[in-house]
């Protein structure tokens, strides 16, 4: 029988609902590579994107070339014993792209620092906008497939999926980038993925890392709204099975209606 039903925290769920001009590492952000050098700040306004829960609330962040990077941690990690897919959801605005491009958001576990998985590109080609996702290694670009199309100064809502699979260099990364409405569902086919590459798997998922690239390959980008789950976009539950053991699981609000049907 069931002892708990508990509503799972996201493992993050980032507005920039601080004041313009404070430091991302006194809300939580901790700095990594890049050193002081354009440190990130919080920056105004905030983005909004009709439909995206995180819309519209507080300001946003502001990333350029060269300087800090920094990552913040998950609330719990996400391994292959848990849940095996991870989610992060973003505003993004790029005011700014060059060629050939680089990565500015992508994910680590909480065991690494320098394990950057599912690494998420952009560049501009013949000023249009276009994103790349890698799995874990700037090898991975030798095969990388670009999704063309997008704008500047547009509001894009960006969900970068990494699926941890049991056994060596088989995870998936997969990028979904959405122009108008949230989906209420997964979409079969991401915009770019799923992928597997043959680059290093991560055993387990516990940060969101925000990167300033490579001068003269980076671009200037507007981040908001970053909200970290394990599913798309719905509300999760956990259940516990018998209080003094260790059986749990973590499922969607609508399958834990239909199996409360059966
Ligand atoms: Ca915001
Ligand atoms: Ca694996």
């Amino acid at each position: 029988m069931f002892t708990e039903v508990t509503i799972a925290q996201y493992k993050i769920d980032e507005n920039f609902d601080y004041s313009a001009g404070d430091s991302l590492g006194a809300h939580g952000w901790i700095a990594n590579t890049g050193g002081p050098t354009n440190r990130l700040l919080v920056t105004a306004p905030g983005l909004t994107y009709s439909g995206y829960p995180l819309s519209g609330i507080g300001n946003a962040t502001t990333l350029t070339q060269t300087g800090e990077d920094a990552y913040k941690n998950f609330a719990t990690i996400v391994d292959s014993l848990s849940i095996n897919s991870v989610y992060v959801s973003c505003m993004v605005k790029f005011t700014n792209a060059q060629r050939p491009g680089d990565y500015f958001l992508t994910l680590i576990p909480s065991y690494s620092t320098t394990l950057y998985s599912g690494r998420v590109y952009a560049r501009l080609n013949s000023g249009v906008l276009e994103f790349g996702l890698v799995k874990a290694s700037p090898l991975d670009t030798s095969t990388m497939q670009w999704a063309t199309g997008y704008s500047l100064n547009t509001t894009y809502v960006l969900v970068l999926k990494y699926k941890i699979i049991p056994g060596l260099a088989n995870n998936e990364v997969s990028l979904f980038v959405l122009t108008s409405g949230i989906p209420a569902t997964e979409p079969t086919t991401p915009t770019l993925g799923p992928s597997t590459f043959t680059s290093l798997d991560a055993e387990s998922i516990g940060r969101v890392l925000l990167r300033q690239g490579t001068s003269g390959r980076a671009p200037d980008v507007i981040v908001d709204g970053i909200r970290v789950s394990t599913s798309w976009f719905k509300t999760v539950v956990i259940i516990w099975l018998f209080r003094d053991c260790s059986c749990r699981w973590e499922i969607s609000i609508q399958e834990l209606i239909r199996f409360l049907s059966i």
